[in-house]
């Protein structure tokens, strides 16, 4: 069984999301998130809209995703690629090379960002269709 593992806050969940766990999961047969925590949001100066147990429960319904982890810092990612046997590293490209360091323990892959729609975008739209 290959299994795949992607990290991420997943907040107001969008195509994007949809897009890169759909083919995350293609890659293997058996997908990981690492959801980030409220906690470690505050590190990556994010304030998500819906609570970790809201983002997890709403990951988990995804046909796509097999399994929801607490991502809580940055530095767990070996022992979880390691822990969980994972195969294959998968994050969007705007990441790209920032995860190279783990080539030592299995595929890393960044895939194309979905563009034209973000979490932030959805938040300033809103933002504005509030301000008139
Ligand atoms: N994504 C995408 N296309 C978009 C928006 C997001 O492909 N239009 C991808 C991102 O590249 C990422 C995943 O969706 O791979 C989750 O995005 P975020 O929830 O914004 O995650 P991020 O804050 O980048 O956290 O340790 C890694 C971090 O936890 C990643």
């Amino acid at each position: 069984m290959k299994k795949v593992i992607t990290y991420g806050t997943f907040d107001l969940l969008h195509p994007g999301h949809i897009n890169i766990l759909r083919r995350a999961k293609e890659l293997g047969d058996y997908l990981i998130v690492g959801l980030s925590t409220d906690e470690f949001n505050l590190q990556k100066h994010k304030e998500a809209y819906h609570s970790y147990e809201d983002r997890k429960l709403i990951l988990e319904a995804i046909q796509y995703v097999d399994e929801v982890i607490p991502e809580d810092n940055w530095d767990q990612k070996i022992k979880d690629v390691l822990n969980q046997e994972v195969d294959i590293f998968v994050m969007g490209d705007d990441w790209k090379g920032h995860f190279d360091f783990l080539k030592e323990f299995c595929d890393v892959i960044y895939l194309p960002r979905t563009t034209g729609i973000s979490t932030s975008k959805i938040k300033s739209d809103l933002q504005e269709v509030g301000d008139d």
